[in-house]
């Protein structure tokens, strides 16, 4: 079948909604069929930090989120636990820049979808020369969500890349809502991910929708 277009994943990644247990303040299966009601485009199962699940329990709960992704045919990627995504035959892979090298994480996972976070224009070229199928870049606003982020870049840094020739999708990340989703777009984002402008919102359902538009709105004045 060989590795997806970067047309095709730029389409996909839209909404890219992340999520592990401890994101969640409801039923996180009932979140995540809202959210995908609502419009994200792409998930990836982030199961980390306190009181993270793990052995069988991370696996049990990764394969009842990627079922729902299944069902609803959005793409399951894993983050960091290679061998997970392989046992799971999940859609792809995202890895950070602490985590194994992206081009042994290509080998491995073969033409399965693989992200990298890179923060900055040097990050970037390494993991597209290593195998990247797209660039997860931030934090591009403050963020409580992971605790060991770096300081927020702001928007500038996506339109950096964007100018020395950085051209396969990206993803802006860090403290993204519904107010501030257009400006990532406009900088050079092909999508926007998020954890908590979904995961703590009242209804991860119009708050879905409500980003689902504002970055329908923002490529279309494109
Ligand atoms: N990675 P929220 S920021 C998982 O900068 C993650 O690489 C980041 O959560 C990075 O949408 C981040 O709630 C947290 O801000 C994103």
């Amino acid at each position: 079948m060989g590795r997806i277009s970067a047309k095709q994943l730029q389409e996909q990644l839209r909404v890219y909604f992340i999520m592990g247990s401890n994101n969640c303040k409801k039923n996180p299966f009932d979140m995540l069929k809202e959210a995908i009601e609502g419009g994200i485009t792409f998930f990836q199962f982030r199961e980390k930090g306190q009181g993270a699940l793990s052995g069988v329990e991370k696996v049990a709960f990764a394969k009842e989120l990627q079922a729902i992704c299944q069902k609803y045919s959005i793409p399951f990627l894993v983050n960091d636990d290679v061998d997970l995504a392989l046992a799971l035959d999940a859609d792809g892979v995202h890895i950070g820049q602490e985590d194994e090298r992206a081009d042994i994480v290509r080998r491995k996972i073969g033409d399965k979808i693989l992200g990298v976070s890179a923060h900055n224009l040097e990050e970037a070229k390494r993991a597209i020369e290593q195998g990247a199928d797209y660039l997860g870049v931030g934090p591009i606003f403050p963020t409580n969500t992971k605790t060991d982020a770096k300081e927020a870049q702001g928007v500038e840094v996506l339109r950096h890349l964007r100018e020395h020739g950085i051209t396969i999708p990206i993803v802006g990340i860090g403290g993204i809502t519904v107010d501030n989703a257009k400006e990532v777009i406009r900088a050079g984002a092909d999508g926007v991910s998020v954890i908590s402008a979904i995961s703590l919102a009242n209804s991860p359902k119009e708050s879905a929708w409500r980003l689902a538009k504002a970055i329908d709105d923002a490529l279309h004045e494109k």
